[in-house]
């Protein structure tokens, strides 16, 4: 492979080859450690896959609750990008109070641009609560507004005082960050600084409550979850923010534990709930049986009650007598079978487990914008240079809540599981890689059809900017950011949903009638003779 990556590399001006050297690494357990560069800089014009500050607050972090009206304050492309692509879905008990279906914008003109775009926004504002009377307005920022200097927070704190709700704006314009991990970090800190604690629950509705963290229900992840975590006896207070609300995560403050599934999107409030209310949080993932049945076991140990133990088992065994007869069907269509896992900021490495469980083999994985803890481990955090780009988005600085933070385990009990379960702690994705697999940060497009000829995998799974190219190529391609109308992925239903669409990529007779071009003969055949023309 290392051939391969040298012929790949040597392609680009010396300059662009310097830069994606770096972000490109081949695993090699042999080497004490392999350092990769990411949440840097995307060379201009080199077609990443990669989103804005406002993709990452508003679509990804914020979008998904369900009874806020957002209102984005931009041209009409920035709103119309996050209107129900991402799959986020929800459902309302009050069905007056489900706004998921709605895109609303300010769409702003020529002219707001050159006479400030303020006055629409707040007359955007009345217009919402006149029509949909919503539990909160949050208004979030495309980058015009930043460049022509609307003051968004000075217009929502008027409206909040006028109306007598919630308004929260979040200065989230696109070039705010080099990707949407910027954006996730705003949405975190707007959250926690005017949602998370807001409400008056001083203790919990039920026995074990937990908030899922980093869980955004595409496809219907999070109902499949709680779906298993209810069945348990897990109360869910929040999820945040998966078919979430803004009622619910008033109160997140009375859970005893939090579990962390996306730790890129998320992993902000995960550690200023610890510090604030004395609430640990747990890694989880739920994408694959295996990771399922361990973050399961991780949850009944942290809590520690036999009973929970003994019905944590019992779910186990009844969904595995269910499920492991199907997905070894679908097994013997997958096994032997090769994948790219190129996803966000999380999922290239949550897929490779449920890949391997159909005895798939990942060859090159990596993400869109993840930080280097995301690949390496969060004992690498200490290390991480900030350079200007990350510290404009700064941490809040948060304390201990007065009145009630309470630790949750002692300071003992914490030390003696943190040996056992992943509290406050991940791994990263480039430990469970086998030698010789590739790593890419912030793979492009180039890259993507480079490594494809190469390697010739038998799946490729990303987004919808490089599917349908990576299709013509003859390869079948899955998107793991929207599930290609299918789903949920999560869970132990999930895991069957996922063998069944991975084997029906494999078998469509679709791939019979295409080509890949190293399969065909030289376009141009024949030779060039001087003199004649026939
Ligand atoms: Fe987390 Fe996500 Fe992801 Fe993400 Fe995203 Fe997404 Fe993603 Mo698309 S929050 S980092 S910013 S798991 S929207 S639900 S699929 S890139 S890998
Ligand atoms: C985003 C959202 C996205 C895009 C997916 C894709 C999602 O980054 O703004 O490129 O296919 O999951 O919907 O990541």
């Amino acid at each position: 492979n290392q051939k391969v990556l040298e012929e790949l590399l040597n392609q680009y001006p010396s300059k662009v080859k310097r830069n994606r050297k770096k972000h490109i690494i081949i695993k090699d357990s042999a080497l004490a450690r392999q350092e990769i560069e990411a949440n840097t800089r995307t060379i201009p014009g080199i077609i990443t896959n990669r989103g804005c500050a406002f993709a990452g607050c508003k679509g990804v972090v914020l979008g998904p609750l369900k009874d806020v009206i957002h209102i984005v304050h931009g041209p009409i492309g920035c709103a119309f990008y996050t209107w129900g692509a991402r799959r986020n879905k929800a459902k309302s008990e009050d069905p007056t109070k489900n706004f998921i279906n709605y895109c609303v914008s300010t769409d702003m003109q020529e002219s707001d641009i050159v006479f400030g775009g303020e006055k629409k926004l707040a007359r955007m504002i009345d217009e919402v609560m006149e029509i949909f009377k919503p539990n909160a307005i949050f208004i979030s920022a495309t980058c015009p507004v930043g460049l022509i200097g609307d003051d968004l927070q000075a217009v929502a704190k008027a409206a909040q005082e006028k109306h007598g709700i919630p308004i929260l704006a979040f200065n989230c314009e696109g070039y705010k960050g080099v990707s949407q991990s910027a954006g996730h970090h705003i949405a975190n800190n707007g959250l926690m600084e005017g949602v998370i604690g807001q409400g008056d629950w001083e203790e919990a509705p039920g026995k074990y409550p937990i908030n899922i963290l980093g869980e955004y229900n595409i496809g219907g992840d999070s109902w499949e979850v709680e779906r298993i975590l209810k069945e348990i006896g897990y109360t869910v207070i929040a999820v945040m923010t998966g078919d979430g609300s803004y009622e619910e995560l008033k109160n997140a403050h009375v859970a005893e534990l939090n579990l962390v599934q996306c730790h890129r999107s998320i992993n902000y409030i995960a550690d200023m709930l610890e510090t604030k209310y004395g609430t640990p949080w747990l890694k989880v993932n739920f994408i694959g049986v295996q990771a399922t049945i361990d973050s399961l076991r991780n949850m009944a140990l942290y809590f520690g009650d036999p009973a929970l133990i003994q019905k944590t088992e019992e779910v186990i065994a009844r969904e595995l007598a269910r499920v492991e007869p199907i997905l070894g069907q679908y097994k013997k269509i997958c096994q032997g079978k090769t994948a790219f896992c190129f996803v966000g900021g999380s999922r290239g490495h949550h897929y490779q487990g449920l890949y391997a469980e159909l005895g798939i083999e990942t060859v090159l994985a990596g993400y869109e914008f993840a930080h280097r803890d995301d690949y390496e481990g969060r004992d690498v955090i200490p290390e991480i240079k900030l350079d200007a780009d990350t510290k404009n988005i700064p941490d809040l600085h948060v304390t201990p809540d007065e009145r009630r933070f309470r630790l949750k385990i002692s300071p003992e009990r914490m030390e003696e599981l943190k040996k056992k379960i992943p509290l406050r702690n991940y791994k990263g994705m480039n430990i469970e890689m086998k030698d010789g697999s590739i790593i890419v940060d912030d793979l492009n497009h180039f890259e993507t059809e480079e490594f494809i000829r190469l390697l010739k995998p038998d799946i490729f799974s990303s987004g919808i900017k490089d599917k349908y190219v990576v299709q013509k190529m003859g390869i079948p391609s899955k998107q793991l950011h929207s599930y290609d109308y299918s789903g949920p992925y999560a869970g132990f239903n999930g895991a069957v949903n996922f063998a069944r669409d991975i084997a029906m990529a494999f078998t469509s007779p679709t791939w019979n009638f295409i080509t890949p071009p190293w399969k065909n003969e030289p376009l141009l055949e024949g030779t060039i003779a001087e003199g004649g023309c026939s």
